[in-house]
């Protein structure tokens, strides 16, 4: 059974996780996630994380490793996430969240992230804490 993907990106810069606060749909805004979305046919899952960062936040970025693990989203979905680098531009929330939040390996705790994203966050949070 091949699962449909998800990717996210754990987007880091200057020792700092990206957090991004879901507007839609109603069941989810409010809460936290890493950006990304939804792996289109023939595209691969990196390719899908930049082209998904660049629509939601108007940045360029580079995938740098893929954390371990993916997580179920139901209706066959998984999600996978990448540490990724911001290589230009300020992320802006262009499509789908409301604020964004950069947070230091200790404030990672201090947003109300999605249940489906803590583990890839905690692994996050370690890998900025020992940069
Ligand atoms: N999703 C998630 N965690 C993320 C990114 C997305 O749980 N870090 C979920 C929310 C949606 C689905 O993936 O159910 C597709 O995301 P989107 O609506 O952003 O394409």
């Amino acid at each position: 059974m091949d699962d449909r993907v998800v990717v996210a990106g754990a987007l880091c810069d200057r020792g700092r996780l990206l957090a991004a606060r879901r507007s839609a749909p109603p069941e989810l805004a409010g809460r936290w996630e890493l950006p990304g979305g939804k792996v289109e046919p023939g595209e691969g899952p990196e390719e899908a994380l930049v082209r998904e960062l660049r629509e939601e936040l108007g940045v360029e970025t580079l995938p740098v490793e893929r954390i371990p693990g993916q997580w179920p989203l139901g209706r066959g979905r998984v999600l996978q996430v990448w540490t990724a680098r911001l290589l230009s531009g300020e992320p802006t929330p262009l499509e789908d969240h409301d604020e964004l939040r950069w947070l230091g390996p200790d404030e990672v705790h201090t947003v109300d992230w999605l249940d489906q994203d803590r583990p890839a966050v905690a692994e996050a949070a370690r890998l900025l804490r020992d940069a």
